[in-house]
């Protein structure tokens, strides 16, 4: 076997032979991912379908709450994933979950059929989250990748497969996605490596960097506008507002305006971007740092929230006096830190 990269360890070249062998044993097979699927998780379902198509006869697919989101509907094979639990069924001789951490993160599909996945049968474990259990029979997990679609296109040119274009569009659709285009730090020279290999396996990049990136409705780009309007900057600190009014005059929901955040961490002279959104029951905040000496999870954590370092959030009780408590909270933890950070250094 020939393996891409310096991480294709003697451990790992074993596990891929042995999860080849497990699912080709396999005559009815079962592949599914988290609920709540981002890019990564439905590439990869489908990847995997698609390889073993003609060698097991009966797979199905689903993610764990039955839901694809709208951008990635253009993946081939997409239309194949279930929509109910009752498409699915529990006669399975095998069961792969990818790009999950344990079995507890499908979601509805777990707690609706926990013993597809106590281990009565083989259970395959494909995944690159540093937080996973090892709860399958063999395991094809790699914390270092940046995808779990890497850990497969690995798996794949291990075994020496023809990857053809739909296959090769799958891959890369998880490594884009993961890696936000190859932004993140867990963008490895394999993340890019693969990412060559893939585009001259007849990987269609354009297509995925449009569904992924580029498209959105135009409720999106018109509570995008009317959010960034309201922008406050008190230094270090940049944040604004998703209201319900907001909401209604767009024609959004509030999940158009997950990125705003993001956007705003950008800003020149920002330590902390924040996004609050109002609700009847008080604010849903989200909080980013734009430096690596601050910690928003702990900021949160001391709201009952909590999240990453870098990303975090926490909810509040109604009303501008509450809001304002928090931000100066925000502010106050900002200037101890640096504070320590200037006695120290
Ligand atoms: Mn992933």
């Amino acid at each position: 076997m020939t393996t891409i990269g310096v991480d294709g360890t003697e451990q790992l070249l074993a596990e891929m032979q042995a999860a080849w062998e497990r699912a080709n044993a396999a005559r009815s097979l079962l592949v599914v991912t988290h609920a709540h699927p981002d890019a990564d998780a439905v590439a990869a379902v489908l990847a995997l379908r698609s390889v073993l198509a003609e060698r097991v006869p009966d797979i199905r697919c689903a993610t764990g709450d039955f839901t694809v989101p709208r951008n990635l509907l253009f993946l081939p094979g997409a239309a194949a994933l279930a929509q109910h639990p009752s498409e699915l069924g529990e006669d399975f001789d095998c069961v792969v979950l990818v790009d999950c951490a344990d079995p507890t993160r499908l979601g509805p599909l777990y707690q609706a059929s926990p013993r597809l996945f106590d281990g009565s049968r083989p259970l395959l474990n494909i995944d690159h989250h540093v937080t996973n259990t090892y709860f399958g029979h063999v395991n094809l997990v790699d914390p270092h990748a940046a995808s779990t679609t890497e850990v497969m296109a690995r798996w794949f040119l291990a075994l020496g497969l023809a990857l053809d274009p739909d296959v090769a569009t799958c891959l890369l659709t998880g490594l884009y996605g993961d890696t936000l285009s190859f932004q993140t730090s867990s963008t490895s020279p394999t993340a890019h490596e693969l990412a060559a290999v893939l585009l001259r396996h007849g990987a269609r990049q354009e297509e995925i960097v449009t569904n992924l990136f580029r498209r959105k409705p135009v409720s999106t780009i018109l509570l995008w506008g009317a959010a960034l309007s309201r922008v406050r900057f008190e230094p270090p600190v940049i944040w604004t507002e998703i209201t319900p009014a907001l909401l209604e005059a767009t024609g959004a929901t509030a999940a158009e305006g997950e990125g705003i955040v993001n956007f705003l961490t950008g800003a020149e002279g920002t330590l902390v971007a924040i996004l609050f959104y109002e609700q009847p029951e008080g604010w849903r905040v989200s909080l980013r740092s734009a430096d690596a000496s601050i910690d928003v999870a702990r900021i949160c954590q001391a709201f009952g929230g909590g999240g990453h370092p870098r990303a975090a959030g926490c909810r509040l009780p109604p009303g501008e006096a509450s809001r304002r408590d928090f931000l100066d909270h925000v502010r106050a933890t900002i200037a101890a830190r640096l504070s320590t950070e200037a006695s120290a250094g």
